[in-house]
């Protein structure tokens, strides 16, 4: 107990189930562990979507914020690393920040935590070990190991109905999976409108560029053909740091006039991803983007506009975390969740969650992996139980001191709420979700 302890009010009646200072934390790390969470935004595809699931550790090593890793400890240029194949770019990558330097950043040590989780040899000079252990996983088989491994259940995915290669997958009648949910991702639509018109037109939607009354109609049937084909728990759109709302774009008309009442009538979710620089280095590809401040007031007038929608929201820079927390207070429409991206590392982690619970208590939905390869859930959450338990044993530990008894239950409850079950109402506040069972 610290100094600041206040001296236990006698008169309180202990209960039998009361936890220990010292049983605080063994009891938030156990809950930690047995609890499946829910990843709510991920990169990831189900089986039925074909070659779009990436997986293995050739996937795993040229993950896009390794690459960034790359071009900074070695001399190859990435105009030369676009060039090789993925086998000759993984063992480049290897090579560099595996075997000419310790991995000691956030993601190169996430590779290294998936391979000890297998088996495989961390030290190795080659990947010869590590190829020949994928080759011979079968898929089905592997995905419920690795969501073992990672202590999830379900994963939210990443769905562009505009990207011609998963169009076409979904169009062939892929396969529903419980443990995969549909996202309907808006970017190509919201900010690239011009562009795509002619292939929304191709596909039977009386759009123009001009987005007339009847465009936006026909973008909102567009919405709800693929919530019937896709059965999404939410909607996404990720948006630059200049985002504003209102303004006189097609974007603002989309939202308001297709995005946001299609999710109304669909009772499902807005996630708002907000804070990207996109592409300050094209030559990086993938790992080309940056992050910056916001102007949170947009989803101020968002959220404040539309009292009948709701929305999940994210915000890349750090500056931006506490005005979200204060939004939050504001609007019981906005959850915020994740530490995004940039983010996604203890320190920064930790101090946003601590922010979050001391503002929220547990209405917020602390981290999702935004794994791009299917093996990367088992370090990314592995990371995230890590750093939380002390945040939380903190919590309960400042709440005993206080005054108040901490039993297991009370753990449990808290901890499913934040990974599970503050999510499963924002999709299907009714307790019936729109989604297949
Ligand atoms: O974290 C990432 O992998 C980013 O490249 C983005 O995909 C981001 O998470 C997004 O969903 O836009
Ligand atoms: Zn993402």
């Amino acid at each position: 107990m610290s100094t600041f302890a206040i001296e236990k009010n006698t008169r309180t009646r202990p209960l039998a189930s009361e936890l220990s200072p010292e049983q605080i934390r063994s009891t938030v790390e156990d809950e930690l562990r047995n609890i499946p969470f829910i990843d709510v935004h991920t990169h990831l595809f189900m089986p039925s979507l074909g070659q779009l699931g990436l997986w293995g550790i050739d996937e795993l090593l040229t993950y896009h914020y390794l690459e960034a890793e790359l071009f900074r400890s070695s001399r190859v240029a990435p105009a030369e690393y676009w060039t090789l194949n993925k086998q000759q770019q993984a063992d480049l990558i290897w090579q560099t920040l595996f075997v000419d330097n310790p991995p000691v950043s956030e993601s190169t040590r996430g590779v290294v935590a998936v391979l000890n989780a297998f088996g495989l040899d961390t030290r190795t000079r080659d990947l010869k070990q590590a190829r020949e252990f994928f080759a011979q996983r079968e898929l089905a088989a592997h995905i419920r190991s690795v969501f073992k491994l990672a202590g999830i259940s379900e994963v939210a995915m990443t769905n562009d109905p505009l990207d011609p290669q998963e169009a076409e997958a979904w169009e062939a009648g892929a396969a529903p999976d419980p443990q995969f949910k549909a996202v309907i991702r808006l970017d190509r639509l919201l900010d690239k409108w011009a562009e795509y018109v002619p292939k929304i037109l191709s596909k039977g939607y009386l759009v123009d560029v001009e987005m007339s009354v009847n465009a936006l109609t026909e973008v909102r049937r567009f919405l709800h053909d693929w919530a019937q084909t896709m059965n999404p728990v939410y909607m996404a759109c990720s948006l630059e740091d200049t985002f504003q709302y209102p303004e006189d774009s097609p974007r603002a008309k989309l939202l308001t006039r297709a995005v946001l009442p299609a999710c109304r009538e669909l009772n499902i979710p807005l996630s708002l991803m907000i804070g990207v620089r996109r592409q300050v280095n094209p030559t990086i590809r993938l790992a080309g983007d940056a992050a910056g401040v916001a102007d949170l007031r947009a989803v101020e007038r968002m959220c404040s506009a539309f009292p009948d929608n709701r929305f999940l929201v994210s915000v890349l820079s750090r500056e931006n975390q506490h005005e979200l927390c204060v939004y939050a207070r504001k609007f019981a429409n906005l959850m915020p969740f994740g530490c995004w991206w940039f983010l996604n590392n203890p320190s920064i982690v930790e101090e946003i969650t601590r922010e979050r619970i001391e503002m929220l208590g547990t209405t917020f939905i602390p981290q999702h992996s935004d794994a791009r390869v299917l093996e990367q859930v088992i370090y990314k959450w592995r990371n995230t139980r890590r750093t939380m338990a002390p945040i939380f044993t903190n919590s309960y530990t400042l709440l005993v001191e206080d005054g108040r008894a901490v039993t297991r239950e009370d753990i449990c409850h808290d901890i499913k709420r934040m990974f599970r079950s503050n999510f499963e109402r924002w999709i299907a506040p009714d307790g019936v979700s729109s989604s297949r069972p």
